[in-house]
């Protein structure tokens, strides 16, 4: 079975969506989430210029062999537009191998390890009254794990609320040119402590806690917001600093017993390796379609299990549902998995990609059907054209650039 055509699908329901769709001989045809939010159009070009013209004419199951060839061989190696790339071609295939032998990907790789895929919502508020109803709202449609966002008095804009009033999925890539946002790190460790103890005194322990730093801490003060989160019993704080000045989480790891989960923005197995073999993370956040596929995002949860790290992989609106389906197949078969984020996905993207995971009792489940389980509807596709946006921007009072 040869691949006979590779074509690259941009789209736009709700946010921009790029997924490569490879058929073969046979007729089959798999899919794979191109997307890089913000940065879309690169890897499209990336697959259209340098990467379809190799798929078409090899054989479609030689899933390992086409990696390897798509990474050694294209000699500049790693980065999210080249390792988004050859996700989308690994996930396609995956895909592929999938309908033709009539199987969902999670029993190719081996069969369930779990009746099903535990996840987090996203819960939010403008105030922290509003972030404790959105919270009820969670608990009462059965999630057993919610990640709480709130609005820091005194800073104009915070990242990781839903639109206010809308209660539509939070999107951050809102404008034509970055939106510039203003950050003032003593507001938000004033702050973050007051607003996960209202959490926990109203809603109590009985579910999972999370919260989200967005890279924005200095170690020490990364140190101190997971010193002062310990009696909220959190599951995890995720980015608590810049992720490439590994060592940092050393000085993090030194002075809190607060759990750090590390990792959408990795791409490969090489920015997870010291962090997972020293032991300075708890769970890993690499996603399927930016760090090389199921293939490759496999290894490395197969080396943080021998690390005792568990997998938390991310799960973005700006990933498309391919790359969610994907990422449930994986999750299924992992010992060490941990929990999966969704942050679901705005209207019109059921009407482009039809899923079949559905969500029971706080868990996911991927379903049966063969492959990947997600069909692209190309006529709803192509009415939604490309929409360029940008992710903001932030700086500090001064006009300092500082991590979004
Ligand atoms: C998360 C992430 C996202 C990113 C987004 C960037 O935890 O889900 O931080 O919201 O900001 O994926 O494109
Ligand atoms: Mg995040």
């Amino acid at each position: 079975m040869r691949i006979s055509s590779a074509e690259v699908i941009v789209t736009c329901p709700g946010r921009n969506y790029v997924t490569l769709k490879i058929t073969t001989s046979d007729g089959i045809t798999g899919l794979g989430d191109a997307t890089l939010n913000g940065r879309e159009l690169a890897v499209a070009a990336y697959l259209n210029e340098h990467v379809c013209p190799l798929l078409v004419g090899r054989e479609a199951g030689a899933i390992n062999d086409t990696w390897q060839y798509l990474y050694r061989g294209g000699y500049w190696r790693r980065g999210p537009v080249t390792m988004t790339a050859i996700a989308a071609v690994d996930c396609a295939l995956w895909d592929i191998l999938g309908k033709s032998a009539g199987m969902p990907v999670h029993r190719l790789l081996g069969g369930a390890a779990r009746d099903g895929v535990l996840i987090y919502g996203h819960a939010s508020g403008q105030t922290v009254d509003e972030l404790l109803d959105d919270v009820a709202s969670y608990l009462d449609r059965g999630y057993r794990a919610v990640r709480v966002q709130a609005a820091i008095p005194g800073l104009d804009s915070t990242y990781g609320l839903h639109h206010s009033g809308t209660g539509a999925t939070y999107e951050p890539a809102d404008a034509r040119l970055p939106t510039e946002n203003v950050w003032h790190t003593p507001a938000y460790l004033d702050f973050v402590p007051d607003m996960v103890k209202a959490v926990r005194d109203r809603f109590g322990y009985g579910f999972h806690l999370l919260h989200d730093v967005h890279h924005r801490l200095s170690p020490l003060e990364a140190a101190q917001l997971g010193k002062a989160l310990e009696p909220y019993r959190m599951f995890w704080i995720e980015d608590p600093t810049p992720a490439e000045d590994q060592e940092a989480f050393r000085t993090i790891r030194q002075h809190t017993t607060t759990p750090i989960a590390v990792g959408e923005v990795f791409n490969s197995i090489w920015d997870c390796q010291h962090l997972i073999t020293n032991r300075l993370i708890d769970y890993i956040r690499a996603s399927v379609s930016h760090a090389g596929g199921i293939t490759h995002l496999r290894k490395i949860f197969e080396l943080a299990e021998l690390y005792g790290v568990r997998t938390g992989s991310h799960g973005a609106g700006d990933l498309s549902p391919v790359s969610f389906a994907a990422a449930l197949q994986l999750d299924m078969t992992v010992p060490n998995f941990g929990i999966q984020e969704y942050m679901g996905h705005l209207e019109p993207a059921s009407e482009v990609f039809r899923t079949r995971y559905e969500f029971r009792d706080g868990y996911m489940h991927p379903g049966d059907a063969p492959g990947l389980g997600v069909e692209i509807d190309e006529q709803a596709a192509a009415k939604y054209p490309y929409d360029p946006k940008y992710l903001p921007v932030n700086r500090l009072r001064d006009g300092t650039m500082h991590d979004w």
